[in-house]
């Protein structure tokens, strides 16, 4: 589809005038998908204050058109279906949709309980809302929907679950004869790992709430204080910044537990010369952030400040080689030679990062095994970590973007064991 063809495309319920005022600040970036051009983006505040609901009106158009061209041009689909809530989230900007159900030409179709009816109305620009009616069958609807659009081949993002499962299994038996049903996630995680302006300006502000949630670890970590009085000062910190919450649970662990990577948060009281990994993330406007730093109450040990010292180093390191085009995998080797190189690769026992968005965890993989490889606009974490049973454990983590040249640190605070500098 030629880039005029796209943005004719998007005409669907807008008035010719106030398509052409939008289509003037469109771009099409490197994988061809449509982006607000960037002095469009600069005018957005001045702009959403005027009609923030046309711009997510334009904003979920174009990313339906953007999945039109990667599942139905490059991977022969005619419908899409999007079940992941995630996903749903990505391109109605609302939290509640059942399903959207995107067909060949005209709006996507959001199917939403009576609970959710109204906001979705409210919120979902640029769709079609359907009522899922009490005790009517969403499968039997949706085939319905898929026969009416002549759709042939679906294409289906995730299963997640098990009463997803036995939906897709109920939507498969149902459109046996009609429709062709596949599982394709690539389409829309292929959009979702390049955060466009909007996000960023999210995924920055998640950033910063997450950093002064780690300000306030540093504050609260002290001899006999527990994990759990850390965890509730931290989240509160956050919260009382403007977080929407956190971004996936908060770990304290100190002394022996900070060996465990995820280890979680509990009633221990924390010792001095204890290493407290505190690993925390805010959320803000469903865009959430990670960060981990490693605290001891009291005076460091020289053995902890030798650890210390060779991951931050590895982090450091891998930092400097986020760049678009490299390979994820040969960040991660970079981090893990570092720390081989010291004589602790035995004790790196998990994947350098993942992507962050609207999850905690998604593409791209930063592992020894990721075939990814990044690009401009990627959001991922740079997490080397050194874990030694009965010793303890240090984990240095950073949310960065990916940029054209040097990356940029979202989450931002002094690499420092001591509770004061
Ligand atoms: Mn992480």
């Amino acid at each position: 589809m030629s880039a005029e063809q796209k943005v004719n495309s998007l005409q669907n319920g807008l008035s010719t005038k106030r398509l052409a005022r939008a289509s003037a600040n469109l771009r099409f970036d490197s994988s061809g998908n449509v982006r607000l051009n960037p002095i469009a983006e600069k005018q957005k505040r001045f702009r959403l204050r005027a009609s923030r609901s046309f711009f997510s009106k334009v904003k979920n158009l174009i990313r339906v058109e953007n999945l039109r061209q990667a599942a139905f041009e490059k991977k022969g689909f005619d419908g899409f279906l999007i079940t992941n809530e995630a996903n749903l989230l990505y391109f109605t900007g609302f939290q509640g949709a059942s399903c959207i159900l995107i067909p060949k030409k005209g709006r996507g179709i959001i199917h939403v309980y009576g609970t959710n009816y109204e906001q979705a109305k409210a919120e979902a620009k640029g769709f079609r809302v359907d009522l899922v009616k009490r005790g009517e069958d969403l499968g039997i609807k949706i085939a319905e929907e898929v026969k009416a659009s002549k759709i042939k081949k679906l294409g289906l993002d995730s299963i997640v679950g098990v009463p997803k499962v036995a939906d897709y299994l109920k939507l498969v038996k149902v459109l046996r004869g009609v429709a062709k049903i596949q599982i394709e996630n690539e389409p829309v995680r292929a959009l979702r790992r390049v955060k466009d302006e909007e996000e960023l300006e999210l995924m920055r502000r998640a950033g910063e709430l997450t950093s002064e949630g780690m300000k306030a670890a540093y504050e609260a970590v002290k001899p006999g204080v527990r994990e759990y009085e850390v965890a509730a000062e931290i989240e509160y910190a956050m919260r009382k910044k403007g977080s929407w919450g956190t971004a996936f649970e908060t770990i304290v662990a100190s002394g022996v537990r900070s060996a465990f990577p995820h280890g979680g948060c509990t009633d221990r009281k924390t010792k001095k010369g204890d290493l407290v990994v505190v690993d925390i993330g805010a959320t803000y406007k469903y865009y959430r952030s990670d960060m981990t730093r490693t605290i001891v109450p009291g005076k460091p040990s020289a053995k902890q400040k030798k650890i210390y010292e060779i991951v931050r180093l590895a982090q450091e390191k891998a930092f400097q080689a986020v760049k678009p085009k490299t390979k994820a995998r040969d960040v991660d080797a970079i981090a893990r030679k570092a720390i081989e190189d010291a004589g602790y690769g035995g004790y790196f026992v998990h994947g350098l990062g993942h992507g962050v968005g609207l999850e905690v965890q998604e593409p791209p993989a930063l592992g020894q095994r990721s075939k990814d490889r990044l690009a401009v606009g990627n959001v991922v974490t740079i997490e080397p970590g050194i874990y030694i049973m009965g010793f303890g454990g240090i984990r240095i983590e950073d949310t960065v973007l990916v940029r054209e040249r040097k990356a940029e640190k979202f989450t931002k605070g002094p690499y420092t064991l001591e509770t004061k500098p």
